[in-house]
């Protein structure tokens, strides 16, 4: 069966357990957060070997990633100890409307900022292994951008598939062109891409889903899925299947965070599983739409058998 490996930053995460302005919050409810780590959990809880190479701070934050990881059966071998940088957290407000969370992170020059080329084992990379990549890592430092540079180039060099998330996230980049040229170098290198209708505008300069997608396929990617939020999704490929999935009805929209997460396990797992391309944008806008519905970004992961159960 095939393995699956990504690289990233793990936080605590404090979710606001009413709404209003985080500044005047008392209360928070404690979770794990990082794009990256979500996906781990969501491949994980479906079956599949999983890896996740991290670095936290000797501290009770540290503790708790590397708990909760272990928890989900992913393995934390590569889950290394900084002992002079923190692990960093996050605050994310309480919406009970639909909207976007308000989201502020205590992050800079965090443990996971310091990872490095020489964390990464390149005994994880071997064929039939899928390497999964997000904008925002190549986004925290430079030192954890060349790390998953390394990362990419031993997955190509052994022929594993990578797909990368293009997770557009402003604040952690010095200035917009900057934040498009490294997205769109890392982008170019994956087999398959995976943006938000949103970032395809900053990143391609449409919101045309099918010049989203063909700016990819034009730059060598396999296979680009444009995320259309509740509107479902489109999808391209480079041997010339293209179309768009509807997005799975939701009563009610509880918090929007982690939906892109979920969206990309569904689809590498779909990918893995031997789904089409078709059916593995269905699977996508499923997981998606049961992370809309709960406040935390993977309690709404499903298991294997939840999925199953699901898909009949
Ligand atoms: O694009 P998504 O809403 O699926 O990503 C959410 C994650 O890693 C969340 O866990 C947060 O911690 C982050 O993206 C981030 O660093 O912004
Ligand atoms: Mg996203």
């Amino acid at each position: 069966s095939h393995s699956f490996v990504t690289l990233g930053e793990a936080m605590a995460m404090f979710v606001a357990k009413t709404p209003g302005q985080l500044a005047d919050i008392e209360e928070f409810h404690r979770s794990l957060a990082g794009a990256e780590v979500n996906v781990a959990i969501g491949m994980a809880r479906l079956g599949f070997e999983a890896s996740y190479i991290s670095k936290v701070g000797k501290d009770s934050f540290g503790q708790f990633i590397r708990q909760a990881i272990s928890n989900e059966n992913i393995h934390t071998n590569w889950i290394s100890e900084s002992a002079n940088h923190a692990t960093g957290f996050m605050l994310k407000s309480n919406v009970t409307d639909g909207s976007d969370p308000k989201v502020e992170y205590f992050r800079k020059n965090s443990a996971a900022s310091t990872l490095n080329s020489t964390d990464i084992d390149e005994n994880l990379f071997k064929a039939g292994s899928h390497l999964h990549l997000t904008g925002i890592s190549i986004a925290v430092s430079s030192s954890m951008r060349e790390a998953t540079k390394h990362a990419l180039n031993l997955a190509k060099e052994r022929g594993c598939s990578v797909s990368f998330d293009t997770n557009l996230r402003p604040t952690l980049w010095p200035d917009e062109a900057t934040m498009i040229a490294n997205i769109n170098e890392f982008a170019f290198a994956s087999d398959i891409v995976l943006p938000g209708i949103e970032e395809g505008k900053i990143l391609a300069g449409s919101d045309q889903p099918e010049v989203i997608a063909d700016f990819y396929l034009q730059n060598g990617v396999k296979t680009v899925i444009v995320k259309l939020g509740s509107k479902g999704a489109y999808f391209k490929t480079s041997t010339g299947e293209s179309g768009t999935v509807a997005g799975f009805p939701v009563e009610k929209v509880v918090d929007t965070v982690g939906a892109g997460d979920s969206f990309a396990v569904g689809v590498i797992s779909a990918l893995l599983d031997g789904k089409t391309i078709e059916q593995a944008a269905r699977r996508g806008n499923l997981l998606g739409s049961l992370t809309v519905q709960v406040r935390g970004d993977s309690e709404g992961l499903p298991t294997r058998a939840h999925l199953n159960s699901l898909e009949k």
